[in-house]
């Protein structure tokens, strides 16, 4: 019989301290998984936070790149993830034996790789991004170079449109943002015609067109919170929204109307967290050769600010 959460997260909490542990969680999970969470944050604040942390164990409620984020830059500590198999799809677009096809067609050219990778990918790469960074860092590159964008297309198409720089984009995207329709965005808006619209920039160009706020996880926090609107369109995973109106408790925050669901981001449940701390598993390591080269790559990030 399952247990009641409130149980579940008194045995979290004992079980916590006796190992020295942190939980981080990503806005994508659950809200009971975000409410058990020590830190809430995207991969790369949650990856700075176990870098930062004195717990000798983090339990990462995420997906396996962000866990395996969180491993390269603290290979001393114990990075552990609740379920095995809690992969990106986005991530599982791109492999080794393909970027390096690309990577010969344009010899010249430098590799930009989104966060949302595996750390082969990251390893094969001159630097990384995120949703919130990827401007900065393509930005940053010397504007004479070519330029690889992996894995996500719609990423790329947006940060090529709003640096100006020509990007070639690896084809992959995000079925949760991409399945995100223009459609939904009018109809949300016949229904709430104050309501701002924030669209992660993985969603299509024209979803992408459609908004008041194209931003990251953090971003559309932030811009919630400086906002004076009262209503908002979330064109995200749906497990933002708990975040955003814990933090804006008097703004109402609207899903697309299919709501936007990541199956991966859903694995992890309190009962998966507390055998987790129970067995101290799935223990994530990256191969310390792939470990030092892949750090190069979001230190290149991190460098940038
Ligand atoms: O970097 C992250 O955490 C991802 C995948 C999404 C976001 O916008 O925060």
């Amino acid at each position: 019989m399952k247990k009641p959460d409130k149980e579940l997260i008194k045995e979290i909490t004992d079980l916590k301290k006796k190992r020295n542990a942190v939980i981080i969680a990503h806005y994508y999970q659950r809200p009971e998984v975000q409410d058990a969470a020590d830190l809430l944050g995207d991969s790369l604040a949650l990856s700075r936070a176990a870098a930062e942390t004195n717990a000798e164990v983090i339990v990462f409620c995420g997906v396996n790149f962000m866990a395996e984020t969180a491993s390269i830059l603290s290979p001393d500590k114990k990075v552990i993830i609740p379920v095995r198999d809690a992969g990106c799809p986005l991530a599982d677009t791109i492999d080794v034996k393909g970027l390096r096809e690309m990577k010969k067609k344009h010899p010249a050219a430098l590799v930009v790789c989104y966060v949302n990778t595996a750390a082969e990918i990251k390893a094969e790469s001159d630097i990384c991004c995120t949703s919130s960074n990827s401007i900065k860092v393509v930005n940053s590159l010397p504007p004479d170079k070519e330029i690889i964008f992996v894995p996500d297309k719609n990423l790329c198409d947006y940060t090529s449109s709003v640096t100006g720089r020509r990007l070639i984009c690896w084809q992959g995207d995000c079925a949760t943002h991409a399945n995100i329709k223009a459609d939904e965005i009018k109809e949300a808006l016949k229904l709430h015609p104050s309501a701002k619209v924030m669209v992660h920039p993985e969603c299509t160009a024209e979803v992408i067109g459609m908004a008041d706020c194209v931003g990251s996880t953090a971003g559309m926090l932030r811009y919630a919170g400086e906002s004076s609107a009262g209503e908002f369109i979330v064109g995200t995973e749906v497990g933002i929204i708990h975040q955003l109106k814990i933090e804006n408790p008097f703004k109402v925050f609207y899903p697309t109307l299919e709501p936007a669901l990541c199956p991966t981001m859903k694995l992890i449940t309190l009962e998966k967290v507390l055998w987790s701390l129970e067995n101290l598993s799935h223990e994530v390591k990256v191969a310390e050769d792939i470990r030092i080269k892949a750090k190069r790559s979001i230190d290149g990030m991190l460098a940038i600010g």
